[in-house]
């Protein structure tokens, strides 16, 4: 029997929560193959991120051609690219790539660890983030697309009209990194409708790699040809029960649990 086949492009969480391994379990959870590119190895645990380490652009556009080369991808995203090399080469793979792309444009973490190197952030801009069908800023990542400072949710429409004014598809604005908007979600698509997609605030701390898993299901769901607005809203309720799921491994904040939760 044949299996819809999505394609993750990011950097590995040597934890397990986030990156690589959260999109790969999330694609598995969701009956989806997973398969990846690698762009860099973080080593990092529930406490903080000690080193980051890139791999080379070759390897990159390497792995990217050798999967689609041979397999029937249905959908690809993009996770934390790390430098302007990586996001040069990983723009002009996906230029060639003709199935929706999901971009996660990952700059900076929920907890507020660093992600991208600071003179890469305008070649995010200007290359990768017109690719996607969506992208899914956090509250951090939209302010610094839009330039619009975010601290209630008239200021993430601002900066979500702002983002789309640059030639997006549509975006997806997490609003997990305040605590006012925690479970609430903005989607706004080129027709400028605008809705705010809730569930329920759950209270944990374990909460790593959420951002990750979200766009990880959306994309799971889209390669099962299932419509952007179904997918996003299908991803929301794998997202709230993989959250409800969740479970602590260091001594630290915890991380999702991607089984079971679909
Ligand atoms: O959550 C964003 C993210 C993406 N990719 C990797 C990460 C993180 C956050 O820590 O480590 C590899």
């Amino acid at each position: 029997m044949s299996k819809a086949i999505a394609l993750t492009i990011g950097g590995s969480d040597s934890g397990g929560g986030a990156g690589i391994q959260a999109d790969i379990k999330t694609f598995m959870a969701l009956e989806v193959h997973g398969c990846s590119a690698i762009t860099c190895i973080t080593a990092q645990n529930s406490h903080t991120v000690n080193r980051v380490d890139p791999v080379s652009p070759i390897s990159v556009k390497s792995q990217i051609t050798s999967i689609v080369n041979d397999f029937k991808i249905s959908a690809v995203k993009t996770g934390m690219l790390l430098n302007k090399k990586i996001i040069e080469t990983t723009a002009e793979s996906l230029s060639v790539i003709k199935v929706p792309k999901f971009i996660d444009p990952v700059m900076v973490s929920r907890t507020g660890s660093v992600l991208i190197e600071p003179d890469a952030i305008e070649a995010y801009k200007k290359l990768i983030i017109k690719e996607g069908e969506l992208i899914t800023p956090n509250i951090y990542e939209a302010s610094i697309i839009s330039g619009v400072e975010i601290k209630d949710s008239n200021d993430v429409k601002k900066a979500a009209i702002n983002i789309l004014s640059k030639g997006v598809n549509g975006l997806l604005i997490k609003g997990g990194g305040i605590k006012e908007l925690k479970g609430k979600d903005y989607f706004l698509d080129t027709s400028n409708n605008g809705v705010w997609l809730n569930h329920n605030p759950i209270e944990t701390q374990n909460t790593h790699g959420s951002g990750c898993t979200l766009i990880a299901a959306i994309t799971a769901y889209r390669a099962k040809k299932f419509t952007l607005k179904e997918s996003i809203l299908k991803a929301k309720l794998f997202i709230e029960s993989a959250i409800k799921n969740s479970y602590k491994i260091g001594s630290g904040p915890g991380t999702l649990c991607h089984w079971n939760s679909n």
